[in-house]
């Protein structure tokens, strides 16, 4: 057998990583990037490949570490349209090398460890991109939260989901704290959903009493303050466990932006995670004639223009340190487990407190964000690649091109010669549900190759998806490297109450 110096080769392309855009050669051998040479200097190098890129983006591949698939009912009715199978093709041809998904407890179940075997099973040999799993924490009882230590220690799971919403997953706030206080003397990294669940209970009884159903009242019964509140509260709770490091996820409102900024600050270790659905939809897209505003039903829900702006702001500012896609997918044209289990005779035009909520988008993030040029691209490389990694404990092993320690996971994409000028359409993705709510939208870049440890897994241009489901690995993570952020809680000591 040939043996060759290197796996793979790309030459000709312009890499951008979070820090640099630069003109080089990428060499990979063992699945790792090993070499950045001079700009075309390994165009007749030994390799087994050779990809031109003509002049196009490099990037490392994208992580996305907020992907729900195959979960049981906990937002609402409705269940996944994904599969792990499914969601990780989209990933790919998406440009997504590496994704996060939860492993869910629901209430009923006492252990995090069973909740995460159980999803194991559902994910292993079905992946086509690397994967790990968040714990999805639906009852802190004493067992789950012992647990917590195993679960960082041997499981390779450093980061858990809480919510202050959902009948299903709603924690009160001392269960917060216990969590947080947990979290902390395991480095585990907390995400928060931040809505007020009593609040937007209460608002929706008040709209049903005047018969108000459609999907546009969604949007009604969480108003913004109920997200500000929430956000308020979270990072007062993890200021009262000693700053314990949190990250408030899909974050929507100015409101909780603003609160979220103000304590980056004043110097509290405060997280924030916005999605494309905040960029590119508004409330507007809930107001769709008949029932199709459902398709755009998710939790926060999309605000307005301006609130698209501060976002915007909040990502280019650091605010934000990952643009996750909060892939959600429930098929629409579905009774039995879609959006449309909420439609009855009594409720032609469905109810919209049993929408199930999330929309799909772990395929659309990066050609979004990539083309919208709102943002340097070395930043939105950060925040779709290198701080999730960071954040998650995946770093440099994803999220960079580091020779030697880096895995192989690239994207390259077209050229401005050979930009396909694409418009969104639901027949061109590879998810397994019936829309995305990006339809007709133009997108001017698209990955061409995705690249996951050295193999070619998306090839737009010949075969599409060439990568199988077997592929993906699951990744033991470690504790978050983001800013250094647990040696801060180490300088700081342990919680001590009386110190209060
Ligand atoms: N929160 C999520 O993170 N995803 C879908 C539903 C929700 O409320
Ligand atoms: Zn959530
Ligand atoms: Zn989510």
């Amino acid at each position: 057998m040939e043996s060759y110096k290197y796996d793979l080769v790309i030459t000709n392309g312009i890499c951008v990583t979070a820090s640099d855009i630069a003109s080089y050669d990428v060499a990979v051998k063992d699945e790792k990037v090993v070499l950045l040479a001079p700009s075309g200097s390994l165009a007749k190098a030994n390799a087994r490949r050779v990809i031109d890129a003509e002049g196009g983006y490099v990037t490392p591949g994208g992580v996305d570490c907020h992907v729900h698939l195959e979960e049981p009912a906990l937002f609402g009715r409705g269940s996944s349209s994904d599969t792990y199978e499914t969601g990780t093709r989209s990933a790919i041809a998406g440009g997504c090398t590496t994704i996060v998904g939860f492993a869910p407890q629901p209430k009923s179940e006492p252990s995090l460890l069973s909740a995460l075997a159980q999803t194991h099973v559902r994910a292993r040999g079905n992946s086509y991109c690397d994967y790990g799993f968040h714990l999805l924490v639906g009852n802190p009882s004493q067992q789950a939260l012992e647990e917590l230590e195993t679960l960082s220690r041997d499981e390779g799971v450093t980061s858990l989901k809480i919510y202050m919403t959902y009948t299903a997953l709603q924690l009160r706030d001392d269960q917060i704290l216990s969590v947080l206080l947990k979290a902390r003397q395991n480095k585990i990294f907390t995400m928060i959903h931040a809505e007020n669940g009593d609040v937007l209970n209460w608002l929706t009884d008040q709209l049903e009493a005047q018969k108000l159903f459609d999907p546009k009242y969604h949007s009604h019964s969480r108003p913004p303050i109920l997200e500000a509140e929430a956000t308020n509260r979270a990072i007062a709770l993890s200021s009262l466990i000693s700053n314990t490091p949190i990250l408030l996820v899909h974050v929507s409102d100015p409101g909780a932006t603003l609160r979220i900024r103000q304590a980056q600050t004043s110097g509290q270790p405060i997280y924030a995670e916005t999605c494309p659905q905040y960029l590119f939809l508004t409330r507007d897209d809930l107001d769709h004639p008949g029932f199709e505003g459902a398709k755009c039903v998710c939790s926060p829900p999309p605000r307005d223009k301006a609130s698209q702006e501060t976002i915007w702001t909040g990502l280019r500012n650091g605010t934000f340190a990952v643009l996750s896609s909060d892939h959600c997918p429930f098929n629409y044209d579905d009774a039995e487990k879609g959006k449309k289990t909420c439609i009855s005779d009594e409720f032609p035009v469905g109810r919209f407190k049993e929408i199930p909520n999330g929309i799909p988008g772990v395929e659309t993030r990066l050609p979004l964000v990539f083309s919208a040029g709102r943002l340097p691209l070395t930043k939105v490389v950060e925040v779709v690649s290198t701080n999730p990694a960071k954040l998650y404990g995946l770093y440099p092993r994803k999220g960079a091109l580091i020779p030697g320690v880096s895995d192989a996971d690239i994207v390259v994409w077209y050229p401005e010669s050979k930009k396909p000028n694409l418009t969104i359409t639901n027949s061109m993705l590879h998810h397994a549900t019936d829309y995305t709510p990006y339809e007709g939208r133009k997108v001017g870049n698209w990955p061409r190759y995705t690249i996951l440890r050295g193999k070619v897994v998306w090839d737009r241009d010949n075969g599409g998806v060439v990568g199988d489901k077997s592929y993906g690995q699951f990744l033991k993570r470690g504790p978050s490297t983001l800013d250094g952020l647990w040696e801060t809680v180490e300088e700081q000591g342990p919680f001590d109450v009386a110190s209060l």
